[in-house]
């Protein structure tokens, strides 16, 4: 029996990071936490490109173009959609969930989803570096774990 498995492995990779400037407060304790985690795992500052979109809705296509651009290993993507009084809520985070999985699946090149989707500005904080973790840094641990792995299923594929 074969089994592949990725590892978090940024070193001599390139990675970009794409976040939403909206609730910046909470999607820049993100992108610290994303950023912490791909220089914890061997990535230099120079293959780090971090791009700043308005909303979580453009993450997406920002996402996309920088993968058919070329020369990314994968993309991790953050944004916080806060539930507020309107159903704009639901439309904004549906929206940025399947336009990154499906820009993901276009392009092959592996993006994480980090845009929060919570009730409140406090459960975001919880999960932007407060008692529930920093989703920015897991994001990152995802988008480097898919990276490696493709790279893997590639190289076998060049192979046969
Ligand atoms: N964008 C977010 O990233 N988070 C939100 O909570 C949010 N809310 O609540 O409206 C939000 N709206 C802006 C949206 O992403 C677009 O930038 C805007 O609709 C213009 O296309």
């Amino acid at each position: 029996m074969r089994r592949m498995e990725g590892k978090p492995d940024a070193a001599g990779r390139r990675f970009a990071i794409v976040v939403a400037r909206f609730n910046e407060t909470i999607t820049q304790r993100l992108l610290a936490g994303a950023i912490d985690a791909l220089r914890h795992h061997g990535a230099v500052d120079d293959d780090i490109e971090v791009v700043t979109v308005p909303g979580a809705f453009e993450v997406p296509l920002a996402a996309r173009e920088l993968a058919q651009r070329g020369g990314l290993d994968g993309i991790v993507c953050l944004g916080a959609v806060i539930r507020g009084e309107t159903p704009h809520f639901e439309y904004i985070a549906a929206e940025a969930a399947s336009g990154i999985a499906q820009a993901m699946v276009a392009t092959g090149v592996p993006m994480s989803f980090g845009v929060l989707t919570t009730d409140t500005v406090e459960q975001a904080f919880a999960r932007a570096g407060g008692a529930v973790g920093n989703k920015g840094y897991e994001s990152a641990i995802t988008a480097m774990e898919m990276a490696d792995l493709l790279r893997g299923i590639r190289k076998d594929r060049l192979r046969d």
